[in-house]
């Protein structure tokens, strides 16, 4: 196989402690559309998500609700599969940390950097936030004396732990990253990384005493401890990417040799909230381990809610599901994709929701229809392979922005080139006037054109569509007499003398909900 037509490519895992929100979905969509772009350009694409379940944080929701953590884990990880499920997530595979598997691929790491003499035990005394599940020093702490990340109160304790020698690859990673500037993107990200490398980097506890929190994977070399939930999570894309062998108790198998595996992962997307173990604990313990770093780490802003991050415990989570019963996955996909300038936070509004849906409605929906019917009813479903050159030009220069817009992972960018094609074929519509031509027998090779380019147009869009509406643009090329959405290779060269054009119910009807 060819090594550089593999992509593998990461959600985070998912805290088992609450339902899947607006949140998660979004990274979950853009993960997925890039999958697909991917996939349809030929690589061959491991998509990997999942949940994250041990910790204090779970731990304690268990026992709010009165079941043990595991039960919890099992009812929260298939709510999460299912929802992705139905939201057309094509993953390869679902990952959850309290699998045998991925417990012995965190026990055999730690083995091997315990081996390596990379990790010592000590005495921590200081704040501990159980829902950051983070430790902060007294000047972290906001002027109540609160967790500075989420506001909750904090308690004080003094136990101890296990730190890894993070700081010993402060100079490495810095170097790193200013050799690769494309690793963190948006550079915003980068620039935040390396502004807190500015700062001496501390060693990093990894361990959490059993006595406070037996939820978690013991440490291979001190049953008295469990792994903390963010090394033990942070480990799942090596665990799915099959490069570690889970029944290496000599902590080795796969760390000197990661062919036949898909380490290193290619894209690691995550959300600017966990920026820091993405960009500074992640690629430091991998050093450590002797493996390659992820190849780019793509760090997506919040989902506002007015000013707020929506978030569970704010209580101003939209529920996705709520808008996909009106509209449909791929209206709501279309929306997060497009209307949050990757990197960039967004707000959410209905106002923004309906505005992005018109366009939908109104320029792509309306151009299907609008061409679709002319072919019907003036050439009977077939057109002749009337070559002209109508939008071919304005196709050539969209494929180009698309494919650009992508390898910067400007999703949104992309999107909108390929509307803005929509757009085009809309005018071309206008001033070529099919209906005019189909008036006037002697005009007959000039509809032909029209509606030729009008098909090749169309069958280019539902290739560009794919991605981020894989439901829609497999209804449109069906109905464009195509037996799949094509890639878009395959798009620009199909001779639509050969398609049969049926007619199409409304891709994105008017929608009831006003505001
Ligand atoms: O942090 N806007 O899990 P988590 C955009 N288990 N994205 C949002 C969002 C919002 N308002 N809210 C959440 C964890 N997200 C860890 C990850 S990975 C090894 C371990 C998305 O359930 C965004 O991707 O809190 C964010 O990074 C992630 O959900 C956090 O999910």
């Amino acid at each position: 196989m060819n090594e550089l037509r593999r992509r593998y490519l990461t959600t985070p895992i998912y805290y088992a402690s609450g339902e899947p929100h607006i949140g998660h979905a979004y990274t979950t969509f853009l993960a997925d559309t890039l999958a697909r772009y991917h996939r349809q350009s030929g690589a061959h694409v491991f998509l990997l998500t999942g949940t994250d379940e041990y910790g204090q944080k779970i731990q304690e929701e268990a026992a709010k609700r009165g079941v043990e953590p595991q039960q919890l884990c099992d009812e929260m990880a298939a709510r999460f599969a299912s929802a992705w499920k139905e939201m057309d997530i094509e993953y390869d595979r679902f990952i959850r940390t309290t699998e045998e598997e991925h417990r012995g691929v965190v026990q055999a790491f730690l083995t091997r950097l315990h081996r390596r003499g990379f990790i010592y035990d000590d005495i921590y005394s200081g704040w501990y936030c159980v829902h950051e599940e983070r430790y902060w020093t007294e000047k972290d702490l906001t002027p109540e004396g609160n967790c500075p990340d989420c506001g909750r109160p904090v308690r004080q304790i003094e136990e101890k732990n296990y730190f890894f020698r993070m700081s010993g690859f402060q100079e490495d990673l810095v170097q790193h990253i200013e050799e690769h500037p494309d690793w963190i993107v948006p550079e915003i990200r980068r620039n935040e990384v390396l502004g807190f490398l500015q700062q001496p980097l501390a060693d990093l506890s990894i361990s959490r005493p059993a006595s406070r929190l037996h939820w978690g994977v013991p440490l291979p070399f001190d049953e008295g401890h469990v792994t903390y939930v963010w090394v033990d999570a942070l480990i799942n894309y090596l665990t799915a990417s099959g490069a570690i062998d889970p029944d290496g108790s000599e902590g080795s198998q796969g760390f000197d040799d990661v062919t036949g595996s898909w380490w290193p992962a290619d894209l690691h997307i995550v959300g600017k909230d966990i920026l820091t173990p993405h960009a500074v604990y992640w690629p430091t313990l991998l050093m450590a381990a002797g493996l390659p770093l992820p190849r780019q780490l793509l760090v997506h802003g919040w989902w506002l809610s007015g000013k707020a991050k929506m978030s569970k415990s704010l209580g101003n989570v939209v529920d996705p599901l709520d808008l996909r019963e009106e509209f449909g996955t791929d209206a709501v996909r279309w929306y997060l994709m497009r209307e949050m300038p990757t990197g960039a936070d967004a707000s959410y509004t209905p106002e923004r929701f309906l505005a992005r849906y018109g366009e939908l409605a109104n320029v792509l929906g309306n151009l299907a229809s609008r061409a679709i019917s002319m072919i019907v009813r003036y050439r009977d479903g077939t057109v002749g392979d009337a070559a002209g050159s109508g939008l071919d030009g304005s196709i050539g220069s969209t494929l180009a922005s698309y494919h650009e817009a992508m390898a910067e992972l400007k999703v949104h960018d992309a999107l909108e080139a390929a509307m803005d094609l929509a757009r085009k074929a809309n005018g071309y519509v206008e001033t070529g006037e099919p209906w005019t031509l189909a008036k006037d027998p002697a005009r007959g090779a000039e509809l032909d054109e029209v509606l030729a380019s009008l098909l090749r147009t169309l069958i280019v869009l539902s290739a560009l569509f794919l991605p981020v509406m894989p439901r829609k643009m497999a209804e449109l090329s069906s109905s464009l007499g195509l037996s799949s959405v094509p890639s878009l290779e395959e798009a620009v060269r199909i001779d639509t003398s050969t398609l049969e054009v049926r007619k199409l119910s409304p891709m994105f009807p008017k929608a009831e909900t006003q505001v």
